[in-house]
């Protein structure tokens, strides 16, 4: 029951499964894994697609060329989908201040050119979404960085980038991923918020929404959930990176649901139900105590973890003392429009309100949420 299909849309990122295991206190663990190997191994557990920056396909074949040449026959032989593409323009000194935001303006035109080299691969390739992590996109000094003028080439970049595909005629949209530091010491667009808000002022807001991650979020002591609704209500969850986190520290890329069970557990819950039906995409590093073999457990696991949830949840919707406690804290009241079609503000001055009695009433939230605890922890 929990062995993943086609039809469950289980995607990864070559960087995920590819990750060597380079930190900032230690050297590779792991040797470089050729992403035709990926693929392949990935086609075998299940997954539906796999996604990439334009430098993982490198890994172990730098000339760009031949390296595309196998990533392709690859994907031919397994049937494997690439739904989605990015850029790598975190790793390279060049970008140590950033891409689309750099201080210096020729590394800002070296971005462009970078991402749009991959954008032509992306559209070749069938991929719908272009993530932009903007991880150099920031400072560790206020001094440092001029952030109005930040927020301009960063409006400029994707202007530029929304332009390029419009006029290409590529079926493709940006996804911009939020995160709230590290590598740099603050990042801008750091929330779902910020991004959101960006994207009002984009010639093209309609091409462009969001790939937000649980640990970024959940880094910034943010609710992943509810930012994900808020997504979903804007019409922007475009994609999403799915991993594990405990609570605001460094980055730590853990296997889906290795991190808050329990929010992965309401999140396998909203996407399910929400209206998303995108990719379910792993951004997440194999530990780096893990050998190459223990790699494709990781990948596994993700995968599992999701569909043990996703059971858990159908589970939890279809016990009637959940649908009982649902309806006792009125959770579904909330859906009723506050005031009825064609009421005004004169009607509300008619309402017979006792405010003792209303402040009286008990919401009952801890008999639900024990409930949803118990599902989680298989007792019910
Ligand atoms: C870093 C990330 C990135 C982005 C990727 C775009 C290397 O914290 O999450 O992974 O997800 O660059 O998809
Ligand atoms: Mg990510
Ligand atoms: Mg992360
Ligand atoms: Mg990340």
């Amino acid at each position: 029951a929990y062995t993943p299909k086609k039809e469950d849309k289980f995607t990864f990122g070559l960087w995920t499964v590819g990750w060597q295991a380079r930190d900032p206190f230690g050297d590779a663990s792991r040797p470089p894994l050729d992403p035709v190997e990926s693929v392949n191994r990935l086609a075998e557990l299940g997954a539906y697609g796999v996604t990439f920056h334009d430098d993982d396909l490198l890994a172990t074949e730098p000339d760009r060329d031949k390296a595309v040449a196998a990533f392709k026959k690859a994907l031919e032989g397994t049937g494997l989908k690439v739904p989605m593409a990015t850029t790598n323009l975190f790793t390279h000194p060049v970008f140590k201040d950033g891409a689309f935001t750099s201080n210096d303006r020729d590394v800002r035109r070296y971005a462009l050119r970078k991402v749009i080299r991959n954008v032509d691969l992306a559209a070749e390739l069938g991929a719908t979404t272009y993530v932009c992590w903007g991880g150099r996109e920031g400072a560790e000094s206020d001094a440092a960085k001029d952030v109005k003028a930040a927020l301009d080439r960063y409006k400029e970049g994707l202007d530029f980038l929304c332009q390029y595909v419009i006029d290409k005629g590529y079926d493709i949209r940006f996804a911009l991923e939020p995160k709230p530091n590290e590598p740099r010491g603050d990042i801008l667009l750091p929330t779902i918020g910020h991004a959101l808000a960006l994207i009002n002022d984009l010639e093209h807001p309609e091409m462009v929404g969001l790939n937000p991650e649980v640990g970024h979020e959940q880094m910034a002591g943010l609710n992943f959930v509810h930012g994900i609704a808020q997504a979903l209500w804007h019409g922007k969850l475009f994609h999403l990176d799915l991993n594990g986190q405990h609570g605001p520290k460094y980055d730590q890329d853990l296997v889906f649901g290795h991190g808050d069970v329990k929010s992965a557990f309401f999140l396998v819950d909203l996407l399910e139900n929400g209206g998303y039906d995108g990719p379910r995409h792993f951004d997440y590093k194999p530990l780096r105590t893990e050998d190459p073999e223990d790699v494709w457990v990781s990948a596994a696991a993700n995968m599992r973890t999701y569909l043990i949830l996703k059971a858990k949840s159908a589970a939890f919707r279809a016990d009637p003392e959940v649908q009982q406690a649902l309806a006792d804290s009125r959770v579904t009241e909330l859906a009723q429009p506050t005031l009825a079609p064609g009421e005004t503000y004169a009607d509300l001055a008619k309402d017979d309100f006792d405010i003792d009695k209303a402040a009286e009433r008990g919401f009952h939230f801890t008999h639900l949420n024990q409930l949803a605890l118990e599902h989680l922890l298989g007792v019910r």
